[in-house]
């Protein structure tokens, strides 16, 4: 069981920089390849439904903490409610991890059992 509300990246993000390969000679040598810097990867900030949560405390939620209009955010609040989840912002790590640590306190201080997770981005 995985407790933390951010997934590790399921893929490595480092290239090898050289591979060993065998000159015409027979000796082992190493290619040389140009280091390629890999975009970061990416985390969604995913909001899960709930039967109890109010529609207007999540739609506050998207609007503080996701910089959403109140149109936005009531189009991704129906959507969560709707479908079980939802996208709400996609972060680099830290940043997807501290949205996700921000709802959860405001949930835990308005006593409402809101849930949301971040996860890369495939
Ligand atoms: N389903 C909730 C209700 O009917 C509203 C809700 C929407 C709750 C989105 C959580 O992430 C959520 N009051």
């Amino acid at each position: 069981m995985n407790f933390m509300a951010t997934k590790p990246p399921s893929t490595p993000t480092v290239q090898p920089v050289a591979r060993p390969v065998q000159d015409d000679g027979g000796s082992v040598v190493l290619e040389r390849r140009a280091q390629k810097t890999l975009p970061p990867q990416m985390y969604q900030v995913v909001m899960l439904n709930d039967d109890y949560t109010p529609m207007e405390f999540v739609i506050v939620v998207l609007q503080e903490f996701f910089s959403k209009d109140r149109e936005q955010a009531t189009q991704i609040m129906l959507k969560i409610h709707l479908d079980g989840k939802g996208v709400c912002g996609v972060y680099s790590r830290d940043v997807a991890a501290t949205k996700v640590d921000q709802v959860l306190e405001a949930a835990l201080k308005a006593g409402h059992p809101l849930q949301c997770v971040s996860e890369p981005v495939e």
